[in-house]
């Protein structure tokens, strides 16, 4: 049997105005998030990279089985060697691998196999998602929709930076194989994004692209009157 708990009062969070002043605020705060790929050198605070971790590890998962971790990196032999296999692969990538509908897709990125960045950036958080639950006190070791509890951890240790003004980058150098032996990690954890964390470099410049308006992400189901057909 896994553990039980007792169900307590919930708190919700109250923002200090009106709801709609909070969300549009952080509308804006992340609507200035890019994904940078020139970062400056300058150190940033364990502290800081800790506690977007911590920001990471609330996000909702499967049976709440957490299936995440997430290996940071600041020291500069192993950033060295991560950049060399990571671009090794994706040499390949740009060569001969890619298909020419994804490289056209790319150009206007103008993304190629140099990564300078996993070596710039202070920190490189290597995320991997668990393929199975390593808490021994868990009823048992399934997990359950790993790949979307891991995307929601993502997605909110990104927003974590960006709140306090680091810029990011999420990283997929395909395949990501080699991550696990660099980083001696067991077999049941499978590399999923290399995030570099920094702070962005002062000429750093990124593409003029914008994102879909809201017309176009949003459709508000209206429910048809059947009673005036
Ligand atoms: N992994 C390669 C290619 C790449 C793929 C996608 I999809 C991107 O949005 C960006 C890059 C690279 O990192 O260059």
């Amino acid at each position: 049997m896994g553990q039980s708990h007792p169900f307590i009062q919930y708190h919700p969070l109250k923002p200090d105005g009106a709801a709609i002043d909070a969300v549009r605020a952080f509308e804006s705060r992340m609507s200035s998030r890019r994904s940078v790929r020139a970062f400056s050198t300058k150190p940033v605070d364990r502290a800081l990279i800790e506690s977007i971790v911590a920001a990471a590890g609330t996000a909702p998962s499967g049976a709440n089985k957490q299936p995440w971790r997430f290996v940071v990196v600041g020291d500069a032999a192993t950033k060295a060697r991560i950049r060399e296999a990571a671009e090794s692969e994706e040499r390949a990538f740009y060569d001969h691998k890619a298909p020419s509908d994804w490289l056209e897709d790319l150009a206007p990125l103008q993304t190629g196999p140099e990564k300078q960045f996993l070596e710039d950036a202070p920190w490189l958080v290597i995320v991997f998602k668990l393929m199975k639950d390593d808490n021994e006190c868990s009823s048992s070791d399934r997990v359950y929709y790993v790949n979307e509890s891991v995307g929601m951890a993502v997605g909110i240790l990104l927003a974590a930076a960006q709140h306090c003004g680091l810029a990011t980058l999420t990283h997929t150098p395909s395949p990501m194989g080699f991550l696990r032996e660099i980083l001696g990690r067991p077999d049941y954890e499978r590399p999923y994004v290399v995030i570099p964390i920094g702070w962005a470099a002062e000429d750093c410049v990124v593409p003029d692209i914008e994102r879909k308006p809201l017309d176009k992400i949003l459709h508000m189901h209206e429910p048809q009157d059947e009673s005036s057909s």
